[in-house]
C-alpha cells in the first residue's frame, strides 16, 4: 500500500500519540521521535502525571475547545462500547462513571457542556450525599451547588501503552531519542532527520511534514515564550472510588479520579502557574487529603481512619498564553504543525485536536505538491 507521505511526530505524550494513530489511519506514514515513551516517569514528560478525566475546561467563547473536548467524549464512549460488545479487544482503560461537581458559593462557570455529557442533573444540598458532606463542614466552606453527570475517567499509564500499541499495529515507529534544542528550529529539524537516520536505516524516506506535540519541551526547542508551566500535586490512593468529583470555590480546587480496573484512585490537587519545581510539598499533601476526606468518604479505609496512602506527585501542565497552539508553521522548505500547549486538557482535548492535526497535514501536504508542479 502506498502512504499519502511520511510524517514525523516530535513526542509521545497523549498529543503525539493520539495524533500518530489518527495520521496513521488516515493512510500516512508515521514516525514518531521522543526522548519520553509510555512507561517512563519525568518531569519533563506531563501526561504520566494526569488524572485523568473528562471535565471540560472549555470557556463558553472558546469554541474550538469545546468542539475538541465533545470530540472526545463521542470518541471515547465508542471505545468503551466496543470493548463492551468485545472484551478480548485491547482494553484502553476508559471507563463510564457519575461524575459530581461541587461549588462552594455560586457556580461561577456556564454550563454550556450540559447538554453534550449523559444525565447531567442537578443535586439537591438537602439530600445525600451533600447533606452528609456539608454536615462536617464549616459554615464557609460547605457546598451551595451541585450537578451530576456521566463522564469519563481514564487509567493514564494504561492508556498511553494503549495508544502507543494502536499506533504500532498501524505500523508506526516510535524511535526513543532527545532532539538537540540548542541552535534553533532549522537545527531541531536536522537533528531529527539524522536521528531517523541512524535509526531506522534506509526504511523510511525525509518526512513530508513535521508534527510539534513536545509539550512544555516546546519551550526550549523554539523559544515559545507564551509557554509555561502549571504546576499540579497529586495523592495516589488505595481504593477505587464510587464515582469522579469535583469541587471548586472558595479557594478550593479538589478533585477525585478513580483508575479504572487498578484500585486506585487520584486526589488532587492544585494549580500553580510558572513553578518548574518537581518536589513534593507535604502541607499541599496535607491539605488535599483533608478536603478529600469530606467528599471522598468511602476511600477512608486506613487504620487511622484516613487514607491508605501509595504515592505523592507532580506533574507540569504545559500552560501557553492564548491557549493551545495547533497551527501549520512553514520553515524554508518544510510542513511544520504545531500541536503543544493543551495545558490540564490534554487528555480531553486530544482527539479533536488530533483530527484538526490531520486535516491541517492534509493541507501542508496539497500545498506541497501543488508547489512541486509549478
Ligand atoms: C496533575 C495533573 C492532572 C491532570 N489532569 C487532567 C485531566 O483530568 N484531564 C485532562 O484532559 N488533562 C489533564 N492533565 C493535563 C494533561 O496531562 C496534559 O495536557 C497532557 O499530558 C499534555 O500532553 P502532551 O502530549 O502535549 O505533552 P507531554 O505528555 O509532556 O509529552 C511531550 C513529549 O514530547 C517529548 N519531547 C519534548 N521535548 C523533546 C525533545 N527535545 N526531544 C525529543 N522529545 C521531546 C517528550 O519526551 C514527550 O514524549 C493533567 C495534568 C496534570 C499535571
Ligand atoms: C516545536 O515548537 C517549538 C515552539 O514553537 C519550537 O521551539 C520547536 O523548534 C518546534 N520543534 C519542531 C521539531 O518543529
Ligand atoms: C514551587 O513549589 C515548591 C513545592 O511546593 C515550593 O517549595 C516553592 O516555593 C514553589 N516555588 C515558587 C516559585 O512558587
Ligand atoms: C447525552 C445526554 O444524556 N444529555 C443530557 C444531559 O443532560 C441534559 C440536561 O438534563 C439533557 O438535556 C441532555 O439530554
Amino acid at each position: 500500500m502506498s502512504s499519502k507521505g511520511h510524517i514525523v511526530v516530535l513526542g509521545a505524550g497523549v498529543t503525539g500519540l493520539t495524533s500518530a494513530v489518527f495520521l496513521a489511519e488516515a493512510g500516512y506514514e508515521v514516525t514518531i521521535i521522543a526522548a519520553h515513551v509510555p512507561g517512563d516517569t519525568s518531569i519533563e514528560y506531563t501526561s504520566p502525571w494526569a488524572g485523568a478525566h473528562w471535565r471540560t475546561h472549555a470557556d463558553p467563547r472558546d469554541t474550538r475547545m469545546q468542539d475538541w473536548d465533545v470530540q472526545t467524549y463521542n470518541y471515547w464512549q465508542q471505545i468503551i462500547q466496543r470493548e463492551r460488545l468485545d472484551p478480548k479487544s485491547p482494553q484502553a482503560g476508559l471507563k463510564l462513571y457519575d461524575s459530581h461537581h461541587y461549588w462552594i458559593g455560586p457556580v461561577r462557570e456556564e454550563l454550556w457542556w450540559a447538554p453534550y455529557v449523559k444525565d447531567f442533573r442537578e443535586l439537591s444540598t438537602s439530600q445525600e450525599p451533600l447533606l452528609s458532606i456539608n454536615g462536617q463542614l464549616p459554615a464557609e466552606a460547605m457546598i451551595q451547588n451541585a450537578a451530576a453527570n456521566r463522564s469519563i475517567a481514564i487509567n493514564v499509564p494504561q492508556y498511553l501503552l494503549y495508544l502507543q500499541e494502536r499506533a504500532k499495529s498501524l505500523g508506526v515507529k516510535v524511535i526513543k531519542a532527545r532532539i538537540a534544542t540548542d541552535a534553533g528550529l532549522t537545527s531541531v529539524l536536522k537533528s531529527a532527520a539524522a536521528t531517523m537516520k541512524e535509526c531506522l536505516g534506509h526504511q523510511r524516506s525525509p518526512p513530508d511534514c513535521f508534527v510539534n506535540a513536545s509539550g512544555l519541551g516546546a519551550k526550549k526547542l523554539c523559544g515559545d515564550e507564551a509557554v509555561y508551566p502549571i504546576r499540579g500535586q497529586t495523592v495516589l490512593v488505595k481504593g477505587e472510588a464510587a464515582r469522579i468529583r469535583t469541587q471548586l470555590g472558595g479557594g478550593y480546587n479538589a478533585y477525585c479520579i478513580p483508575r479504572p480496573g487498578s484500585g486506585t484512585t487520584i486526589l488532587g490537587g492544585t494549580k500553580e502557574a510558572n513553578n518548574w519545581s518537581e518536589d513534593v510539598d507535604p502541607a499541599t499533601t496535607d491539605k488535599i487529603l483533608k478536603q478529600c476526606s469530606f467528599i471522598v468518604p468511602e476511600l477512608l479505609t486506613g487504620k487511622d481512619g484516613g487514607f491508605e496512602v501509595i504515592s505523592v506527585q507532580c506533574g507540569l501542565r504545559p500552560g501557553r498564553h492564548g491557549g493551545a497552539r495547533v497551527e501549520i508553521e512553514k520553515v524554508g522548505d518544510l510542513n511544520v504543525v504545531h500541536a503543544y500547549g493543551h495545558a490540564g486538557a490534554g487528555y480531553q482535548n486530544s482527539v479533536g485536536s488530533a483530527r484538526l492535526v490531520v486535516k491541517l497535514v492534509d493541507e501542508s501536504m496539497t500545498a506541497k505538491s501543488l508547489s512541486a508542479r509549478l
